[in-house]
């Protein structure tokens, strides 16, 4: 079995300390961070999702899973974060209201606190009002994040809220998660998306015209 494949393993597992060890082995064998995230922790998350949806596990297995998956990542972060970019904004990020899923958010706040971005992570459950609290104490950007069908639909919230609170002009919404799509974005009146953390700190960037948005697009600012 591949190292990759063990992290995968671990994951599926819910075995904390051999993720840690897999993802020592990985690194220490010269495996890029983003692979071991992308092919190793996410791989693994996939199939926990999997299991979870066909009644093989409940959700105190998929705990046990996302801890070992967290056990991996603080090991990853010092890796995955660039640190030669310097770039100016503040940005809130947070999980949408009703929605407890935190580990895409925490790459994403990660990633951009990594980038030079000074980052205000509200946590999960974010109510529109908090958002809009914190668009109104002078955030640049709002970045919200869901995982869960039943709450995007809070995301809409979140921009109709900002926009009856006067403050649409000033603040850029940026939006992302497993089930969030670009046609989403554009459907909600948001200002960009982006299908993983790395690829957000460049749409960030592109909404605030410190460089082009992720995936090429040309970002659009209110
Ligand atoms: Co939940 N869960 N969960 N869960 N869970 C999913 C999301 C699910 C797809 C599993 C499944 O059925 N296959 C399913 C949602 C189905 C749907 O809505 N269509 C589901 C469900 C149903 C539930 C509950 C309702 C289960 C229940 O109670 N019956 C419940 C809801 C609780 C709530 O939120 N109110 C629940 C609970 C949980 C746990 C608490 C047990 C745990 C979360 C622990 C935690 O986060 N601290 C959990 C987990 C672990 C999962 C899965 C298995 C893994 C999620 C994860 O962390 N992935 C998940 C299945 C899956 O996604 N494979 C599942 C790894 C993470 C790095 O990826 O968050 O997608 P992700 O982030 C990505 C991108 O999406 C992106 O960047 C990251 C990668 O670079 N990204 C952004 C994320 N936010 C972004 C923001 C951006 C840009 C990019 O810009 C702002």
């Amino acid at each position: 079995m591949s190292t990759v494949q063990e992290l995968v393993q671990a994951v599926v597992d819910g075995e904390a300390a051999d993720a840690v060890s897999a993802t020592e082995k990985g690194l220490s064998e010269g495996i890029a961070a983003d692979e071991l995230l992308q092919d190793g922790l996410m791989e693994g998350m996939r199939e926990v999702g999997r299991q979870f949806e066909d009644g093989e596990i409940y959700v105190p297995e998929m705990l046990v899973c996302a801890h070992a998956m967290k056990a991996s990542l603080a090991l990853l972060q010092p890796r995955l974060i660039e640190t030669d970019v310097k770039s100016s904004g503040r940005i809130a990020v947070g999980t949408v209201e009703g929605d407890l899923h935190d580990i895409g958010k925490n790459l994403v706040v990660m990633m951009l606190q990594g980038s030079g971005f000074e980052v205000d992570d509200l946590g999960v459950d974010v109510y529109p009002e908090r958002f809009v609290e914190a668009a109104r104490s002078g955030a640049d950007v709002i970045a919200m994040s869901a995982l869960l069908t039943t709450t995007m639909t809070n995301m809409q919230r979140v921009v109709d809220a900002i926009t009856d609170a006067g403050l649409r002009g000033s603040v850029r919404i940026v939006v992302g998660g497993a089930p969030i799509t670009q046609t989403y974005c554009d459907e909600i009146g948001a200002d960009g998306y982006a299908k993983t953390a790395s690829s957000a700190v460049r749409m960030v960037k592109g909404v605030l015209g410190l460089a082009e948005s992720a995936d090429g697009r040309a970002a659009t600012a209110n």
